[in-house]
């Protein structure tokens, strides 16, 4: 099979074909949607023959490759990245031009494939993107949700969710393969039986569902390499619903259908608290249990001897939410394929690495044991041994100390007997990771400590990383057209040459050229935000910008202190009004739907928005803007547009954070704490090119050590006391003081991330910002070096470390 020609007018002819044959419309007929599928099935005929090759290569090759295991793939549109990748860009503009049409018009009809929560989801993301980069063969497995992460809109300045119906004007990036779906069981019961005089155990479910692989093309960045990304779709099975159907039961043969669909229906929208749904179980198994078959039936050469399957691929877990891989895995060697118990433990250790990617105890996922075992009770069985035969080498090495044991069992006691996810992960793997220096070292210190110490080596880091294409390429144009210009081309797949933009730091010229890409970003990003929130970021103002999801740890209400501090000292006369830095402070933020403390938060941001920026008094000096749904497309125009990078979590609670990584790429400066890939991005820019601020996590466990009462400092600090009250007062709430009374009073008697305690740090730091912007010029003296010294954050570096510490799978040609 070949490409079809790579010139505008083969692109043209391509295009039409795709419209009239494949759309069946004519040109002067059709609508936007149509000419977006048609586009986007001409940029997809360009990268079939290569995916088609690639495909048959691994086949042939079988050399070792990553099978990358995501509960969550936040995507982000896909026409720009894959023009992008095939180098069409500048052909499909002009093709499209000929045909009178707008390139830039039909990008913007894409709607982003939001299959992710938040960090993790982007994270994995970025690393398909850099293996079909780095040319590792791989592949990505995950679920095809219907719903993506839910659609945020403000009502009353109060976060309302509604369902993302991203497939509703059709998928032109995935090719369902119906033909190779995989049965899922789930239920039931087992049983032991003889097996030549051997005892074995099988597992007899009760009921099962269809899992349809949707295959997604995953392109180097113009290297001729496409990789796949398989998400799998739950289907009821023929035999699921026809029992029901014959016994003459219609309604109840639909509900038996419709339970069975529900598996792939909806993305959770929980970022760090698990909420222990029997569902998400599902989904969980459902995705592993597919892949694995998958991998075993379709990747690997028949009649592979499976005792070596470690030298064929490793199964990369993303946190654990994949982690009942582990036993499926168990399931799959020992009574399907009658592989001997020890034996298949090794290859499972073998084939197996986890990556966590928190700190926060209460992410750790837990399934009781009464739930699994009536889901999974084979793979329940499999638990216990593999528990009883990892405790009694605990105990060989350590003694009977039941104390020990009981904290490194993989079942819990309390307060319900439940299988610990993060601990099978870590006795299964062959390597264990965290996100980031500070993340990996608290991971051994402080969560896993009894583990590190019985498994010395297994413990590693991989700092984060991102795509430098899609994050500073495709987000930033006239920035990348800067470095071009200054380093010359390729540095989007090297970019440790950022590096060479240093010796252009003292030329003047180069300076202010970086800071008109800085103000055309600024317009850009008013664009978008006057089309859909009708705001507007004023000239001269600095762009200080919060984007993540909302939780407590990552301390949205310490910048709404900065804010509300600010208003009040010029209301009270404190600050003289001519004298504030004029800003505006720019929140993106999603809130778990059940997370009530998170969403008041968001109201509060609203109501502060309300008040602050009609009040005359202001002049016009502080805005505070929060444009609803943040999500990747949003991310790609607001991240260019930004000076101050807010990275404020309290130390020990941020695993990583990648939002820090972009921002830094691109030329904005961080306001943070030492926390996760902060500590790192400090280091490589600079103290003098970061704004550091809070305390470190030893003081922060010293902190809680002797005793933490918020309300002290609350006393002690007058401008903070001013703030609070000013909140408490009901000045955002019409007077209502009940409102806001909750995060007051959390504020006040309980504040579990500190954020009183490092508000006169913040304060103080915000105004070495005010201080620092005031000097223009020197300004982006430090934004310029910020992009120069953080290529290290390519995640092309971070899949590198991955190849090297954990999976050792070179690429290949
Ligand atoms: C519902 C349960 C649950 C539990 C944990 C859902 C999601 C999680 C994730 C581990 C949360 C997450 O996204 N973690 C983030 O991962 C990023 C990529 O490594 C890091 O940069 C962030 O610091 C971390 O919070």
């Amino acid at each position: 099979m070949t490409s079809p020609p790579l010139t505008v007018d083969g692109f043209v002819s391509e295009f039409l074909l795709n419209l009239n044959f494949d759309g069946g419309v004519s040109l002067s007929e059709s609508s936007t949607n149509d000419r977006y599928l048609a586009l986007a099935c001409t940029v997809r005929d360009y990268l079939m023959a290569r995916w088609l090759e690639d495909l048959r290569k691994q086949k042939e090759d079988q050399a070792k490759g990553v099978c990358y295991l995501s509960a969550e793939y936040l995507l982000g549109r896909q026409l720009d990245n894959n023009l992008l990748a095939t180098g069409l860009s500048e052909i499909a503009a002009e093709a499209l031009e000929s045909c009178g049409l707008s390139l830039d018009q039909l990008r913007e009809h894409e709607i982003e494939p939001g299959l992710g929560n938040g960090g993790l989801g982007r994270l994995a993301a970025c690393f398909i993107d850099s293996l079909a980069t780095l040319g590792v063969p791989s592949i990505g497995y995950g679920i095809r949700y219907e719903y993506g992460i839910f659609r945020q809109t403000f009502e009353d300045g109060q976060q309302v969710e509604q369902p993302d119906a991203w497939l509703t004007l059709g998928s032109p990036w995935e090719f369902p393969h119906p033909e190779r779906s995989q049965l899922v069981s789930f239920g039931g019961r087992t049983e032991t039986y003889d097996d030549d005089g051997v005892t074995r155990s099988r597992w007899i479910p009760a009921w099962n569902v269809n899992a349809i692989p949707c295959n997604y093309m995953v392109p180097g960045f113009q290297n001729g390499r496409v990789n796949t990304l398989r998400l799998w779709r739950a289907k009821a099975t023929d035999a699921f619903d026809l029992r029901i159907f014959n016994s003459g039961d219609y309604e109840e043969a639909v509900r038996a259908q419709t339970f069975a669909e529900n598996i792939s229906k909806v993305l959770y929208p929980e970022d760090s608290t698990p909420q222990g749904k029997e569902l998400r179980l599902q989904q969980q198994y459902f995705f592993v249990a597919a892949s694995i078959a998958d991998f075993l039936e379709n990747v690997l050469a028949d009649g592979y001897d499976l005792t070596r399957l470690g030298d064929r691929v490793i199964f990369q877990l993303n946190d654990t939410h994949p982690v009942i891989a582990v036993p499926e895995l168990m399931r799959v060697l020992v009574d399907d394929r009658g592989m001997e118990w020890d034996t298949a433990w090794e290859v499972t250790q073998q084939c197996f690495a986890y990556t966590c990617h928190t700190l926060l105890p209460e992410a750790l996922e837990v399934w009781p044991v009464e739930l699994l075992g009536r889901l999974l009770p084979r793979h329940l069985e499999i638990i216990y041994r593999i528990n009883d035969e990892f405790l009694a080498a605990v105990r060989e090495r350590f003694g009977d100390d039941e104390l020990r044991i009981r904290n490194m069992s993989i079942i819990a006691e309390h307060p319900e007997r439940s299988v610990r996810m993060a601990y099978l992960a870590t006795v299964a793997g062959s390597k264990v990771n965290g996100v980031a220096e500070l993340h990996s070292q608290l991971l051994r210190d402080k969560v896993l400590p009894d583990f590190d110490e019985f498994y010395p080596g297994k413990f590693t880091n991989v700092t984060n990383g991102v795509t430098p294409r899609r994050f500073l390429r495709l987000a930033n144009p006239e920035l990348s057209a800067l470095i071009t210009e200054a380093v010359g081309s390729g540095w989007e797949s090297d970019l440790d040459r950022l590096r060479g933009l240093e010796e252009h730091v003292d030329d003047a010229g180069f300076r202010s050229a970086f800071a008109e890409v800085k103000a055309a970003n600024k317009r850009r990003l008013n664009e978008v935000l006057r089309a859909r929130d009708g705001f507007e970021v004023a000239d001269g103002h600095l762009v200080d910008v919060m984007v993540k999801r909302l939780h407590e740890y990552k301390r949205q209400l310490l910048k709404v202190l900065h804010v509300v501090s600010s208003y009040e000292g010029v209301l009270s006369g404190r600050i003289a009004v001519e004298d504030l830095q004029p800003r505006t402070v720019l929140f993106g933020a999603k809130a778990a739907p059940g997370y009530a403390m998170a969403k008041r938060i968001i109201h509060l941001i609203n109501a502060i928005g309300s008040t602050v920026n009609d009040d005359p008094r202001l002049q016009g000096r502080l805005k505070v803007l929060f444009p609803p749904n943040y999500n990747v497309t949003l991310a790609e125009r607001v991240i260019p547009a930004a000076d101050l990078s807010e990275q404020i979590s309290l130390a020990g609670k941020e695993a990583s954070g990648t939002g820090n990584m972009k921002f830094a790429l691109n030329g904005a400066l961080t306001i943070g704490t030492d926390d996760g890939a902060n500590v790192e991005i400090r280091e490589l820019v600079g103290d003098d090119n970061f704004f550091l601020f809070g305390m470190a996590e030893p003081e922060v466990e010293a902190l809680s050590a002797r005793g933490y009462r918020p309300s002290e400092f609350y006393q002690a600090d007058e401008d903070l006391r001013r703030a609070i009250d000013l909140i408490a007062s009901g000045a955002f709430s019409g007077g209502d003081r009940t409102v806001f009374e909750p995060v007051v009073s959390n504020l006040l008697y309980e504040d579990r991330f500190m954020v009183l305690a490092d508000f006169a740090s913040y304060m103080a730091a915000q105004e070495r910002v005010d201080a620092a912007y005031a000097d223009e010029d020197a300004w982006t003296r430090s934004a310029i070096l910020n992009v120069a010294r953080t290529g290290f954050f390519s995640s092309d570096r971070s899949i590198t470390d991955y190849i090297d510490r954990i999976w050792h799978t070179p690429p290949t040609s």
